[in-house]
């Protein structure tokens, strides 16, 4: 007779598994350090700047002509709120690095508004991190990150910098906003690593 292990029958799913000291929800909250930028796509640019001062930039008709993928993630925010199955589209930021043709170890994204936050180079690469445009089928909202917003679901939602203007890349890391006010430089909620020192 077959057994099976709780959580998981021939009928179920397996059960869905959270981060520690994290909860599901089914709203989707909006953390904003300040009011929401509100960017016209005709004024709005991304630009990618490397280790050599080389910058790349693309206008929002040029950067919707790349190729873009269909995302769908679990995403966990600091505060212990999770949302399992967030769906996305967005443009893999390895494509718009290489297509910059800029290098670096590291990373700082900067936005519309003066956020920051910084990231590895490898955590962005390999379909680890995207520039989503779209949430759940529609254009993103303003106040989740639109017209377009870092997605790196992997870490902490701190890390997915919202009306994102910039990536610049350095030999050096560089703690952002909230990094330099005390959450941890890495950030993964796996290892609960939510405040410098855990
Ligand atoms: N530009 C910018 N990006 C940001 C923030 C911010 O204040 N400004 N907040 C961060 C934090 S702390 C979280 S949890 C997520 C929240 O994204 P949401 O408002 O879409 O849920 O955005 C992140 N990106
Ligand atoms: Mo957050």
């Amino acid at each position: 007779m077959a057994t099976f292990s709780p959580g998981f029958t021939g009928r179920q799913r397996p059960r869905v598994s959270l981060p520690p000291g994290q909860y599901a929800t089914d709203g989707f909250p909006v953390l904003s350090a300040g009011a929401t930028p509100r960017v016209p796509l005709d004024r709005w640019r991304l630009e990618i700047s490397g280790t050599d001062g080389a910058v790349r930039g693309w206008s929002w008709d040029e950067f919707r002509a790349l190729d873009a993928e269909q995302i769908t993630v679990d995403i966990h925010c600091v505060t212990r709120w999770s949302k399992l199955g967030t769906s996305w589209k967005g443009v893999p930021v390895e494509a718009l690095l290489t297509g910059a043709g800029v290098t670096g170890d590291f990373l700082v994204a900067s936005c519309y508004g003066g956020y920051t936050t910084n990231l590895p180079i490898a955590d962005v690469l390999d379909g680890k991190a995207w520039v989503a445009f779209e949430y759940d089928g529609r254009p993103l909202p303003a106040e989740h990150g639109g017209p377009a917003r870092l997605l790196v679901p992997h870490l902490y939602f701190w890390k997915s910098a919202k009306w994102l203007r910039a990536l610049r890349l350095q030999d050096h890391d560089e703690p952002g906003f909230w990094e330099q006010l005390g959450y941890h430089n890495y950030g993964d909620p796996w290892q609960e690593q939510r405040h410098w020192g855990d």
